[in-house]
């Protein structure tokens, strides 16, 4: 089984042609440096708070049962964990990067009451976002991106919320790589933290989703073809999962599937046909940047006032 996997990875990576991707081989806190899990590197004797994974390919399936750690949710064989006093910064660093299209993303997760990490599956827990960086200017098509900052610094930073509650966390660093069309790759990897300070805050349930399943495959955000014709007039993307936990419950999240900006109105592409569906012709509205038609899809058609149901890819129409 193992033989096989690795020798497809092998072959699809010719196929494809990105042989340089990446991951999270050290992390900072504090202006001191930790070393995450080296790859390829034998597993033992890894003395680390970076969870193990077995290389710097992506993840092709966007929900995959190892997308929360890149690996089968277990630790290394000597773990450690970072402190982290709740309101610092935590950087990741890239031995190597090279897709400059996609957001980076980090979340957390509680550890429960453990007193670490150490024995707690990166599967199955409640992750919530505390970072993220999607299209910074320009347009879905060329524009400039999160990731495309990771590969000029290789690293990205993220302040963990000064109100947390202390307590054992994971935090996961997820890069996004949307440089080929409706093939998104994903590059997650994680770290134990031990956050403490006097915060009492814990994200409420709107803010918590598991990974996998706080994005889909059929995500706007995910299956995209930023080289189509309506990416040319996308001036903002959604970045998939629940909105930015900021410490504070009392600001609602704002829904994550509608970006605040909206194309210039001289730049909406003509207007395509979506195929056949059996929605009534006077049925619900679809909101900006949701999906209005594609193959398999039996929703609504009509979009929002001000936009436009128009052609991503066959599987995903969209109000633009
Ligand atoms: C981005 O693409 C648009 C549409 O093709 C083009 O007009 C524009 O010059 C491009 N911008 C950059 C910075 O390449
Ligand atoms: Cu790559």
């Amino acid at each position: 089984m193992k033989f096989t996997a690795l020798t497809t990875a092998v072959v699809l990576a010719k196929v494809i042609g990105t042989a340089a991707h990446g991951g999270v081989t050290s992390w900072t806190v504090g202006g001191k440096t930790y070393p995450g899990w080296q790859p390829y590197l034998s597993p033992s004797g890894q003395d680390t708070a970076g969870r193990p994974y077995s290389s710097y390919d992506p993840i092709l399936d966007a929900e995959s049962a190892t997308i929360h750690c890149n690996n089968d949710g277990n630790n290394g064989p000597i773990p450690e964990s970072i402190t982290v006093p709740a309101g610092s910064d935590v950087t990741g660093h890239w031995t190597q990067w090279t897709h400059a299209q996609g957001p980076v993303t980090v979340y957390m997760a509680s550890c429960g009451s453990a007193a670490n990490c150490n024995s707690v599956k990166s599967s199955g827990l409640q992750w919530f976002k505390i970072n993220e960086a999607g299209l910074l200017s320009g347009t879905v098509y060329n524009g400039t991106w999160g990731t495309g900052e990771v590969m000029d610094t290789l690293q990205w930073t993220a302040t963990v919320p000064k109100s947390l509650k202390p307590g054992a966390y994971l935090i996961r660093f997820e890069l996004l790589a949307l440089h080929q069309s409706n093939t998104p790759q994903f590059y997650p990897e994680c770290a134990n933290l031990i956050i403490t300070g006097s915060g009492t805050a814990y994200p409420s349930s709107a803010y918590l989703a598991p990974i996998p399943g706080a994005w889909g495959k059929n995500d706007p955000g995910v299956n995209i073809d930023i080289y189509s014709e309506a990416a040319k007039s996308m001036t903002s993307y959604p970045v998939p999962g629940p909105a930015v936990w900021s410490g504070d419950n009392s600001a609602p999240p704002p829904p994550t599937s509608v970006p605040p900006t909206s194309p210039p109105p001289t730049s909406v592409p003509p207007t395509t046909t979506p195929p056949a569906t059996t929605a009534p012709p006077t049925g619900p509205t679809v909101p900006k940047y949701g999906q209005c038609g594609g193959i398999g899809y039996t929703g609504p058609t009509t979009c929002a006032a001000g936009s436009t149901c128009s052609h991503l890819n066959d599987y995903f129409y969209q109000c633009v």
